[in-house]
């Protein structure tokens, strides 16, 4: 399966903030925050979960990853702290099958996985 509602949201097929985009990833608000600042960092590649990424995806999974850090540099969190987080399948708490890092901050976070 390669479609997910983030492909659909890349397609401009709903709509979403976006806050920003390059050839490979997109970042766009989550539509149920938890803290002041939580953004989605989507790679446009459709991978469900980090299971399945393999070693070819390494390069693309970094640049999610710094392209969350630019993000909270542009959202005037950085020096104050964030989290990124990454679901995976049932227990990790993910709901939607396409990889994607949460950046959230803005605010003192708890440590609870629960
Ligand atoms: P996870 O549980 O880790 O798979 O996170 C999925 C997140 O996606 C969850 O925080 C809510 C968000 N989400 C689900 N559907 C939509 C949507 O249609 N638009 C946006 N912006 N976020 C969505």
């Amino acid at each position: 399966m390669s479609e997910s509602i983030f492909t659909k949201i890349i397609k401009r097929e709903i709509p979403a903030n976006i806050v920003f985009e390059n050839e490979e990833v997109i970042a766009f608000e989550d539509i149920s925050p938890k803290a002041p600042v939580h953004i989605l960092v989507v790679p446009k590649k459709h991978i469900a979960t980090i299971n399945d990424a393999g070693v070819e995806d390494a390069e693309l999974l970094g640049k999610v990853i710094l392209a969350a850090a630019e993000i909270a540099k542009s959202k005037g969190i950085a020096e104050r702290g964030y989290r990124l987080v990454i679901n995976c399948n049932e227990e990790g708490g993910q709901s939607v099958f396409h990889i994607h890092c949460h950046l959230i901050g803005g605010k003192k976070l708890s440590w609870n996985p629960d």
